[in-house]
């Protein structure tokens, strides 16, 4: 059984008023598209656990029960950085190299529940790593490409990984990126990780270092591995992998995602938003990295027995068309990308795409961060020509999927709106008080109830999920962000309302940045905050204080601090050294001033008499006036 279907505004009604009136039998219906072991007989208990009595494997769901109708069919695609470097892999295969690597891993002592790290380039064995851990029950936490060594060993750390997943290198055009090499030292810095095995994927064939008893090759492994590995039946609320998301307060947090209600979320919202028919090309270009590569590179489009495109490379290499000629060359008909990578594929000209046939584009999708009036006119017209449906999709590694979104055919589109919650979403506008907007209003974004795709919680800190989203107002759920919704009931999302700085669509808390510096002998303190960037959406500006007589290299200590701290995605933009930072009489570092003077508007700040420093204003206009 499929998902109940949504093309026509009717229809979304429909679903909508099915989803509040009985979110019981709306979700169990839902849930019927899946394959259940144990077929869940309760959507929602009282305290919002969903599927509670289901099991199933959600490996089993994304390839087995696919072979049957389309065993055949190709379930992956894989382009290479080298333009001749392409990969079929039908369903069948993609099997069969899953349920290898799951047996590695079995066979090396994986038991489920046992952590397993992922650091990959862009090659087909991420998306075989994830779904062999999902087979046999283990809990997957793919590291981000980027991270240093240090932000590596932090997570390694707070989840309690055994084995690591990695490669030789990466491959980025001409340049190799060192993954093994990052992970030897991630663990020469955390030495007390209990790190039993890191297996290895020879991207190419250099000879790198290998610790003895800890590192082996994996395809001498996979090789002699059986094709055949049974499923785990997992509880619906068995955690199917946790990832490291950026929030106000310093520390990473491991964002918990079950297996059930998860799984359910990505597959649904695949369907809904991106209209998914048999025989689609799904291609998502996130890294699976971050979540949006979780649930639409790998478990929604899979869940829902489409192809998905994997691409290693980058979008301008060799050449500025390299994505088109990709979309071209394998008749992708769904494309999902986020406004960074938009804008910088505009600003190389119109005529970069105009030599490529996009014709087998059916549906557009935007991520990430908001989309501004003229990149959205530019992907709709110039890309999709102007026939093809552009969602633009709010939601956060939280919430598991898309929450506001389009819905082709079902909503008329308006440049720059994510548009209406999808069916079993309730978004409501609060102000800061906690009181409930009505009608046309701005405010901070919340959830009421539960969905399926909520995350189970923070990853040993079950406490920290409640006060970071559900104690700032009261029964509902608090997304971080601010929103408008306009006299028709669109939602136009605005930003972060809280110190979290959306850098090309990464999240990064100032306090993780603060935290860095933190660590720098020069600096007594700082202050990261984000400012509009004409191709990165915001851009990271950092004010510092000196201790003592600043030395003359404080600039590159600070970029060094961030850079072995955190990694090179989180290099500042601008950097000032002030004398002091403004703050109030208790205290708190006051942020938002710093944010409206790096951005260059130095009007209209208000009473400044309630600080305990008000000269530090001017002296930070002064300083940031001749850089903006
Ligand atoms: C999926 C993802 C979440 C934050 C979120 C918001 C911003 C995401 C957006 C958007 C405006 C959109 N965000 N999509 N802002 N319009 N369509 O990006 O997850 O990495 O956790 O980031 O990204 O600020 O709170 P994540």
């Amino acid at each position: 059984m499929a998902f109940p279907l949504v093309s026509t505004l009717g229809e979304y009604h429909g679903r909508r008023d099915e989803a509040r009136g009985d979110p019981e039998r709306y979700w169990l219906r839902c849930a019927g598209a899946l394959d259940w072991i144990a077929q869940p007989t309760h959507a929602v208990d009282a305290n919002g656990t969903w599927f509670p009595d289901g099991r199933l494997n959600a490996s089993v769901n994304c390839l087995d029960r696919h072979l049957e109708t389309h065993g055949d069919a190709t379930a992956m695609i894989w382009q290479g950085e080298e333009e001749d470097d392409v990969l079929h892999l039908s369903y069948r295969q993609l099997l069969a190299q899953v349920c290898r690597m799951a047996n590695v891993l079995r066979d090396h002592g994986v038991a489920p529940g046992d952590r397993v790290a992922i650091h990959l380039p862009g090659v087909p064995e991420g998306v075989i790593a994830m779904l062999a851990c999902a087979r046999i029950g283990a809990i997957h936490v793919v590291l981000f490409g980027g991270f240093s060594p240090e932000a590596i060993a932090d997570r390694l750390a707070d989840s309690g990984a055994g084995v690591i997943i990695t490669a030789d290198v990466g491959r980025r055009g001409a340049k190799r990126i060192p993954f093994k090499a990052t992970i030897d030292a991630a663990l020469d810095h955390g030495a007390s990780l209990p790190i039993r095995h890191v297996f290895v994927v020879s991207v190419t064939s250099e000879t790198i270092p290998m610790t003895d008893g800890r590192d082996r090759f994996l395809s001498p492994l996979l090789s002699v591995a059986s094709a055949l590995c049974d499923p785990e039946a997992m509880e619906a609320n068995a955690p199917l992998f946790l990832l490291y998301t950026s929030g106000s307060t310093g520390k990473p947090k491991g964002i918990v995602h079950g297996t059930g209600g998860y799984l359910l979320w990505a597959a649904y919202t695949h369907a809904l938003v991106f209209a998914h028919a048999p025989g689609d090309i799904f291609w998502c270009t996130a890294d699976i990295g971050w979540i949006t590569g979780h649930s639409y590179v790998v478990y929604g489009p899979l869940a829902n027995g489409g192809t998905i495109l994997l691409f290693e490379g980058m979008p301008s290499h060799p050449h500025p068309g390299r994505w088109w000629r990709v979309i071209e060359k394998h008749r992708v008909t769904g494309f999902y990308t986020s406004p960074t990578a938009i804008r910088a594929l505009m600003a190389e000209g119109d005529a970069v795409p105009e030599r490529h046939d996009l014709s087998s584009l059916r549906v557009l999708g935007s991520v990430g961060e908001p989309i501004s009036q003229e990149a959205w006119g530019w992907f709709h017209a110039t890309i999709g020509g102007g026939r093809c449906p552009l969602a633009d999709t709010w939601w956060q590694t939280e919430t598991g999927g898309i929450m506001i979104s389009l819905v082709p055919g079902a909503i008329e589109a308006r440049p720059g709106a994510a548009t209406f919650p999808l069916p079993g979403v309730t978004a409501l506008l609060l102000d800061a008080s906690g009181t409930i907007l009505e009608g046309e209003a701005e405010g901070m974004l919340c959830i009421a109830g539960s969905w399926p795709g909520r995350a189970l919680g923070i990853w040993g800190n079950e406490a920290h999920f409640h006060a970071t989203y559900l104690r700032p107002f009261p029964g509902f759920y608090f997304t971080g962000d601010g929103a408008r919704r306009d006299r028709d009931g669109y939602f136009w999302l605005t930003g972060r309302v809280d110190d979290v700085i959306n850098v090309s669509g990464h999240r990064i808390g100032s306090a993780e940045i603060e935290d860095a510096l933190a660590a720098e002998p020069a600096i007594a303190e700082s202050a990261a905050v984000g400012v509009p960037h004409a191709l990165k959406g915001q851009a990271i500006v950092v004010f510092v204080v000196s201790n003592g007589p600043a030395p003359d290299d404080i600039l590159s200590r600070v970029a060094r601090a961030i850079s072995t701290r955190l990694g090179r995605y989180a290099a500042p933009e601008r950097v000032y050294v002030v004398p002091d930072l403004p703050r109030t009489r208790s205290g708190k570092i006051v942020r938002r001033l710093m944010r409206k003077i790096a951005s260059g508007d130095t009007e209209g700040f208000g009473d400044l008499s309630t600080l305990a420093n008000p000269t530090a204003v001017a002296t930070l206009i002064a300083t940031v006036r001749p850089h903006t």
